[in-house]
């Protein structure tokens, strides 16, 4: 699928859109979600141009997804939320919803979370 570099992410990520930043590397950017679904509701993006998660596994070079999911439970960890838990969710393609064209995880936390979210 082509990659659409004029995505909201994609700004984000050139910053010329600002976001709420909780964490940065060469692999990732961590943000607060404009629209909390909990208390904590992250969205974690890989820097490379990733439609979605299959586009993201199959065609990322492997130091790009192990800094990625490194990037997402050190996220979950620095939120506190390793002890208590959350929930991570990825939406793909149209029946999912998925608003945004830049491969993202969703990181929910901080209470007991109900069956489905996002
Ligand atoms: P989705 O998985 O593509 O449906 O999720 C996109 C998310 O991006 C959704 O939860 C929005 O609230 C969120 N979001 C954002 O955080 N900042 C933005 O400028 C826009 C969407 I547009």
């Amino acid at each position: 699928m082509t990659y659409d570099h004029s995505n909201i992410f994609a700004r984000i990520l050139r910053k010329e859109i600002p976001s709420r930043t909780v964490y940065e590397d060469d692999y990732a950017l961590a943000f607060h979600d404009i629209a909390p679904q909990a208390p904590i509701h992250v969205l974690v993006i890989p820097k490379g141009p990733y439609v979605s998660i299959a586009d993201f596994s199959a065609t990322a070079p492997a130091d790009e997804i192990t800094g990625f999911w490194r990037a997402v439970a050190k996220v979950a960890e620095d939120e506190g939320l390793t002890k208590e838990g959350f929930r991570l969710i990825s939406n793909s393609g149209a029946n999912s919803g998925q608003e945004v064209p830049h491969f993202h995880v969703h990181l929910f936390g901080g209470t007991t979370l109900g069956p489905l979210l996002s």
